[in-house]
């Protein structure tokens, strides 16, 4: 049976009717299942040694493109679906997006299982499955609202396996279901994503909004991803749910080793677990109870064993992301863990004196990064100048104990989704100009630079930048009712609402922008903004500056001697689906953190793929784009992480000091809490943002602005030579491949899982 008979059986069965009678939604389900059937028949991959990848978050987005692309059926599913009158296009909308991601982290641990599979390694990711996912964000009076991500349906990729497992806490036991998804390789075999699901959890306990209860453990705890840790049971349903997914993951990983007939003293030849942030750190003392309680290790084996087995990748430096559970709180959660923890904890105390890389420290919390690097053999950062600062300042009392264990991974990205898929016209048209070998070998998208001076490609390049353009600024119109010129210079932020990224320093900017066009100086070409951001519901100033950007875009929107030459639109529910159609129709691409915070980031790198030019600032894997594309294809400013690390040592960064000297900075800051903008939004939200600024900020936004408005000027001042503007296009294309998520796994690969 041909592919076309297939699916018309398929539908069939399940709807009595034949392709082109089917609704989309209807055909959809058809879709996946015969997608299903597909990647059930492909080949596992097999092998001696295995990598775990585990992971609070796995933001895979939709997965309907993506499979069938890595299948190599996507062209003639599409075709078969025009011959029917329906559009794949279509048929990927009718598909639920699940959120079982934050950000950068969790989208990176996707891209990554792409390519450990692409690859051919034997890899699969550990995580749980949460019902209703991070949020769904929705605007109302100007203010982000959180709303459940209803994004299980009955038919979905997920496959329940059958396998359960009991989990002990302190107080009670509850049992998990295992729910697989298969990751097929770009023309490659098969691995698993294992997500954990509690066999008790009850979705009716959400009521209002995202709020539940808070205790009911067994009913709650795979609900929701980041649950509002504002308060201690908030704090406690994070470990609750932290210690579900490594006990799981432990028990998992030591069955298959196990039926696999390996004696588990040689864990580390057949094992290698790589632990995302410091979330999934309690696996390292799980393991080694599982193995001297019920394996007959000793401890001195159990925690060499474990040792050797499990490596460690830090993605931020920021305070907040390095988790120091208060001992207490863990006695809670898992009692059973403490005496090893403790245990660990001795064995540091009595050889290092060093009070900086204590596991347990004088106020009785637990420094869980310190577990892994102690219990680790490698410890990665994830772009050059990350792994720099880890080793310099961040973590440098560690790196002068264990400098072997150090190296650094830099992020990368998996073309198949951020190009082949998102972007069919840039991936067609590189395919005819310098081959398909690109696909399989980044870099060898270099041999765009052949052309670069070849006015007939430079000028595709721009038309498909164009034709995506006008597809977003329909998209655009449909979904936020906002109309915008596909002939102006579209500046895209789009990522996690944070200070360090400072959203609100572009929001100065367009203040700025704004009061310029007011007094008369109108730019030559029209400019539109757009962001996308969620920000955590309780992270307060976040809200705040949402709330800003939503009442800028009002007031710039309606002022009609504004709004030809200049809008702003932020999306509502920023997610995967939506990058997949903001970053092709990108021209500037803003990687705006303050210096030394931003580890790697990864949308910088969707970006230039998709030709944008990357203006931000000399921090994450923009270093390395810089140097990769040279000075005169990115646009860079403000201080660098040096500088700014300075700052935060000698604690000498006065905010105020800044507003006071600039006219600019200071109109822009005081424009805020205008009447203008008072009139339009919440004097509280306004007032606040405006005192943080003025007082705090802690992120530095006004020691960069004058630059990034030096900066950000020129940018649009060298758009309207389009020939220039082609070239750097093209460049930034060209350059991409080093960002590829192959590279990045193949080095972990080389150096830290030695996978054959
Ligand atoms: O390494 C992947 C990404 O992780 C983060 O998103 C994170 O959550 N820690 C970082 O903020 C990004 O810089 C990084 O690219």
């Amino acid at each position: 049976m041909n592919l076309e008979q297939t699916l018309n059986e398929i539908t069939g069965k399940l709807y009595g009717k034949n392709i082109g009678a089917c609704t989309d939604a209807q055909l959809y389900t058809g879709v996946l299942q015969l997608t299903k059937e597909k990647m059930a028949e492909t080949p596992a991959i097999t092998g001696d040694k295995k990598v775990y990848y585990i992971s609070m978050e796995f933001l895979i987005g939709k997965l309907l493109s993506n499979n069938l692309i890595n299948l190599g059926i996507y062209e003639e599913l599409s075709d078969i679906l025009k011959k029917n009158g329906k559009t794949i296009a279509d048929i990927e909308e009718a598909e639920p997006e699940p959120s079982l991601g934050n950000g950068g982290l969790g989208r990176l641990a996707a891209c990554f299982l792409d390519s450990i599979a692409t690859l051919g390694l034997p890899g699969d990711g550990i995580g749980l499955n949460y019902h209703f996912g991070l949020f769904k964000q929705v605007f109302k009076d100007h203010l982000q609202n959180a709303e459940k991500n209803d994004w299980i349906q009955k038919d979905s990729w997920l496959n329940n396996t059958g396998t359960k497992f009991e989990v002990a806490f302190g107080d009670r036991k509850v049992t998990s279901v295992l729910y697989d998804i298969d990751v097929v390789g770009y023309e490659n075999g098969l691995n698993k994503l294992h997500l954990f699901d509690v066999e008790t959890v009850d979705e009716s306990l959400v009521k209002k909004g995202i709020t539940f209860d808070k205790e009911a453990i067994e009913k709650n705890l795979t609900l929701f991803l980041y649950p509002d840790d504002s308060d201690e049971a908030g704090n406690l349903l994070r470990i609750y749910q932290e210690y579900f997914m490594v006990c799981n993951g432990a028990q998992l990983i030591l069955k298959e080793v196990k039926e696999k007939g390996y004696d588990l003293h040689t864990l580390p030849e057949h094992v290698a677990i790589q632990i995302n942030d410091t979330h999934p750190t309690m696996v390292i003392p799980e393991l080694i109870r599982i193995l001297t309680t019920e394996e007959g290790f000793t401890m001195d084996e159990a925690i060499d064993v474990v040792s050797r087995t499990c490596a460690y990748t830090n993605h931020t430096i920021l305070a907040e992301a390095l988790e120091k559970w208060p001992l207490a709180y863990i006695e809670k959660v898992v009692p059973q863990l403490v005496p090893i923890i403790k245990e660990l904890s001795d064995r540091v105390a009595k050889k290092y004196k060093d009070e900086k890389v204590q596991i347990i420290d004088k106020d009785k919390r637990v420094h869980m990064a310190h577990i892994d690097i102690h219990y680790g053999y490698s410890v990665n950062g994830v772009a050059a100048i990350h792994t720099e600062i880890l080793k310099e300042s961040e973590l440098n009392h560690f790196y002068k104990i264990y400098p072997e264990k150090f190296n650094n991974k830099t992020n990368g990205i998996t073309f198949r989704r951020w190009l082949l898929s998102c972007n069919h016209e840039l991936a067609a048209f590189l395919t005819q100009t310098i081959g398909d070998g690109y696909k399989k070998d980044a870099e060898e998208l270099q041999k765009l630079l052949e052309h670069k001076d070849d006015q007939a490609v430079l000028d595709a390049i721009y038309d498909i930048k164009k034709t995506k353009k006008a597809e977003l600024v329909s998209y655009i119109k449909e979904k936020e009712g906002v109309e915008l010129n596909p002939d102006s210079i579209f500046d895209i932020q789009v990522k996690r609402l944070h200070e360090y990224k400072r959203q609100q320093m572009n929001a100065l900017y367009i203040i700025h922008k704004y009061l310029e066009i007011k007094g008369g100086r109108k730019p030559s070409t029209p400019l539109t903004f757009i962001f996308g951001a969620k920000a955590a519901p309780a992270y307060v100033i976040a809200q705040d500056i949402i709330h800003l950007l939503l009442v800028m875009s009002d007031i710039i929107n309606n002022d009609p001697e504004v709004s030809p030459y200049m809008k702003l639109v932020m999306v509502e529910n920023y997610n995967v689906s939506y990058a997949e159609k903001l970053i092709p129709a990108c021209d500037i691409s803003e990687q705006i953190s303050l210096a030394s915070k931003e580890a790697s980031g990864t949308g910088n790198m969707k970006f230039m793929l998709n030709g944008a030019v990357t203006l931000g600032t000399s921090d994450g894997a923009n270093v390395e784009i810089h140097e990769l594309v040279g000075d005169d294809n990115i646009y860079i400013f403000g201080k660098d992480s040096d500088t700014v690390i300075k700052h935060y040592e000698k604690a000498d960064y006065v905010s105020k000091d800044y507003y006071k000297k600039s006219p600019v900075i200071k109109e822009a800051v005081d424009f805020i809490v205008s009447k203008e903008v008072l009139k339009v939004g919440k004097k509280e939200n306004l007032e606040r943002l405006y005192n943080e600024l003025l007082n705090k900020d802690w992120f530095m936004t006004l020691l960069d602005l004058e630059d990034y408005i030096k900066v950000k000027d020129q940018a649009f001042a060298d758009y309207e030579d389009q020939q220039k503007w082609k070239k750097m296009m093209l460049v930034n294309i060209a350059k991409a491949g080093f960002f590829s998520s192959d590279r990045t796994i193949a080095e972990y690969n080389r150096d830290i899982w030695k996978l054959k």
